[in-house]
């Protein structure tokens, strides 16, 4: 069987399959939702140094996700310098401090009360990574034309969550930070017009003592529907 063919004049290769048993289908669901229920939102972060290739790795998982005509509209900002993360941390805390004291409601206050947030974050400088995902709306062409990205908040959202998943299978914690506004973080780390903060998530090792708030995930019947 050939392997290869051109389709519009553009080559295709076969699908690499790999399909399981009902039995291992069964169990590998079940191993992987035990896997990633564990995965928890993590505030406390070790300083301890993550090696650049396990980075890497995390990052390139996360540029597997699939994105609108395979554009893949992602930038990911990977700042281990401690000069640039006391920046980002001030920055941040700045606009927090305005949100927690007046930009936010009071009914959305009450409801990151059980998650125990304030506008302070420490661990901006203490996670020895933070990777700022940019989302590309455009790119540049050859005279200056825009070239549009398409479904480009759904594919940078995909691949946000490809990345988390990557960093909780190394055995690492995330935080989805969002700081509001985050256009400090375009000036920050020099970023050109097309590209727009979408998200900053610190990385590393658990802290010896790491909080969790007690949460419950919904049940099945209060997520899904089956007709
Ligand atoms: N952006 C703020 C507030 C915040 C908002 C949500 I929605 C959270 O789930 C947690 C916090 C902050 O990062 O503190």
């Amino acid at each position: 069987m050939q392997n290869r063919k051109l389709i519009n004049g553009h080559p295709f290769i076969t699908y690499a399959k790999k399909t399981y048993s009902v039995d291992e289908m069964k169990k590998r669901t079940a191993d992987f939702l035990m896997h990633m229920n564990k995965r928890r939102t993590c505030r406390d972060f070790s300083d301890k140094p993550i090696p650049k290739e396990v980075i890497e790795n995390i990052i390139l998982s996360a540029s597997t996700a699939p994105s609108g005509a395979h554009k893949q509209p992602w930038t990911f900002c990977v700042v281990g310098d401690a000069a640039i993360k006391k920046q980002i941390r001030e920055a941040a805390e700045e606009e927090e401090k305005i949100s927690y004291n007046g930009r936010m409601s009071e009914e959305w206050l009450k409801d990151l009360s059980p998650i125990g947030t304030d506008w302070q974050k420490p661990f901006l400088e203490i996670a020895p990574y933070l990777i700022i995902v940019f989302k590309r709306s455009y790119e540049f062409e050859e005279n200056n034309h825009k070239h549009q990205n398409y479904y480009v908040t759904e594919s940078v959202g995909i691949a946000c969550g490809f990345l988390l998943a990557a960093i909780h299978h190394a055995g690492l914690i995330a935080l989805t930070h969002t700081p509001s506004p985050m256009n400090f973080l375009c000036s920050i780390l020099n970023r050109p017009a097309n590209e727009k903060p979408f998200l900053l998530i610190p990385v590393g090792f658990p802290a010896d003592e790491c909080w969790v708030p007690d949460l419950k995930r919904k049940e099945l019947k209060d997520v899904a529907l089956f007709f």
